[in-house]
């Protein structure tokens, strides 16, 4: 019988510790794929985050490495700049990447270091309990906006992936969703291409997915792609930025 479809080598055999519905799961699997297909899986690096990712390194078969809560890319920049042969790429959550690090992420994106960010964008720090970041969306209820977040207090949606096209130095910026197959072979499409220009230019280059926190948005997995695609899109479109 012809195989259509296998596990990609780059798994572990370990069980994620994601929450059921959770999309990180999706993007480590392409993640996984996509090193298969460039076959640099026994090559690429990954920063395992602090966040729900934080044990990464167990999931996949990738030499990894962490950094503190918010600085991947301080790391990332030593890391890839000692070995720039070495595909590397900074997985990060929006919390990480977009709030508590977003100095470490600006400053290195305008520099135009040679590795791949994803960024995992879930409107929340999911590890912790669900608290509002600042990609939570106006008027969400998190455990620290309790009545839905006040931009006149906590500040408007932070949108990264515009920030980073704005520089000159990124040869890649895109936003991409998890939230229906499509969206997902977009997505993987994405990656592949931020790896590509890593790989064979040199140069950095950022993907952000659009993911679901189930547990932290009090909401059934099974109703997060409609809401998704309903309300957080509206928000943070999909589509390349740059490159
Ligand atoms: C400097 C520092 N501040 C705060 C924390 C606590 N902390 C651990 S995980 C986390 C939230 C992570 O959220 P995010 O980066 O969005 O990733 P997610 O868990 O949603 O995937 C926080 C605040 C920490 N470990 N270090």
């Amino acid at each position: 019988m012809e195989s259509v479809y296998q596990r990609s080598k780059a798994l572990s055999a370990a069980s994620t510790s994601f929450c059921p519905g959770c999309m990180h799961s999706t993007a480590v699997k392409l993640i996984c794929e996509v090193s298969e297909e460039l076959g640099i899986q026994d090559d690429l690096v990954i920063m395992a985050p602090i966040g729900c990712a934080v044990y990464l390194g167990v999931f996949v078969q990738f030499d990894s490495f962490g950094a503190p809560h918010g600085r991947p890319a301080a790391t990332g920049t030593g890391f890839k700049r000692s070995n720039p042969d070495v595909p590397l790429i900074l997985y990060q959550g929006d919390g990480d990447c977009a709030s508590i690090g977003i100095a470490e992420t600006l400053h290195a994106a305008n520099r135009g270091e040679g590795f791949t960010v994803i960024m995992i964008n879930n409107q929340v720090y999911g590890m912790t309990g669900g608290q509002a970041a600042p990609t939570t969306l106006p008027g969400q209820k998190t455990t620290t906006s309790q009545y839905g977040k006040i931009t006149e207090d906590m500040g408007d949606v932070i949108k990264l992936a515009e920030i980073i096209a704005s520089f000159n130095a990124p040869k890649y910026v895109t936003r991409q969703s998890l939230h229906t197959p499509k969206n997902i072979l977009a997505a993987k499409k994405a990656i592949k291409k931020a790896l590509e220009i890593q790989i064979n230019e040199g140069g950095y280059s950022y993907v952000e997915l659009m993911s679901s926190c189930p547990t932290n948005w009090k909401m059934d997995p099974k109703d997060t792609p409609k809401y998704m695609e309903e309300v957080v899109l509206k928000e943070f479109p999909v589509g390349d930025l740059k490159g």
